[in-house]
C-alpha cells in the first residue's frame, strides 16, 4: 500500500467508527421536551412488585407519548433491582421520586434498586417501540426467575 492508501483507510475506518459511536448513543435526546410538552394530568399509574423471585406482572405494557408513573414496590425480604438498559434508553424520563425522600431528576436511567418494604416512582414517556429485557441483577435472583419484559406498543 501507498501511503496514500493507507491514509484513506485510516480515513474511512475512523469515519467507520464514528458511525458505529453513534449508533450506539441511543438515549432519547429530545427528553426534556418531550416530559415538558406532555399532558401530567392524564398520567396512567402502572404498579410492579418485586418480591423473591419474580415481577408482578412480569410483562409491562406501555403506549408511546403516554405519560406513565411507574410504581416499582419492593414487597420482599431483600433488596432488588429493576434493571432494563435498554427500555430505560427507549423513553423519556421526567424523574424518580421516593415518596418517603424526595425525587431525582436525571436525563435518564439504567437501573433502579429497591429496599425491602419501599417504593419507587418512575415518571415517564414511552418513545421507541420495542420488547426490551427486565431482571435483577442481584447474584442468582435472574437465575431463580426475576426477569421479565416492557413492551412499548
Ligand atoms: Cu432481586
Amino acid at each position: 500500500m501507498t501511503d496514500k492508501t493507507k491514509c484513506i483507510v485510516l480515513g474511512m475506518s475512523v469515519v467507520l467508527m464514528f458511525l458505529s459511536g453513534c449508533a450506539t448513543v441511543d438515549y432519547v435526546a429530545d427528553a426534556n421536551a418531550r416530559v415538558k410538552a406532555a399532558d401530567w394530568d392524564r398520567m396512567e399509574t402502572v404498579p410492579v412488585v418485586l418480591r423473591e423471585y419474580s415481577y408482578t406482572p412480569s410483562e409491562l405494557h406501555f403506549k408511546t407519548g403516554v405519560p406513565y408513573k411507574l410504581e416499582i414496590q419492593n414487597k420482599g425480604m431483600e433488596k432488588h433491582y429493576f434493571t432494563a438498559e435498554e427500555f430505560f434508553k427507549a423513553i423519556a424520563t421526567r424523574k424518580v421520586q421516593s415518596n418517603a425522600d424526595g425525587e431525582i431528576k436525571a436525563p435518564y436511567f439504567s437501573a433502579l434498586e429497591v429496599f425491602p418494604g419501599r417504593s419507587l416512582d418512575l415518571y415517564f414517556i414511552p418513545v421507541t417501540k420495542g420488547t426490551y429485557k427486565l431482571h435483577c441483577t442481584i447474584t442468582e435472583h435472574e437465575a431463580k426467575g426475576m426477569h421479565g419484559s416492557v413492551i412499548i406498543e
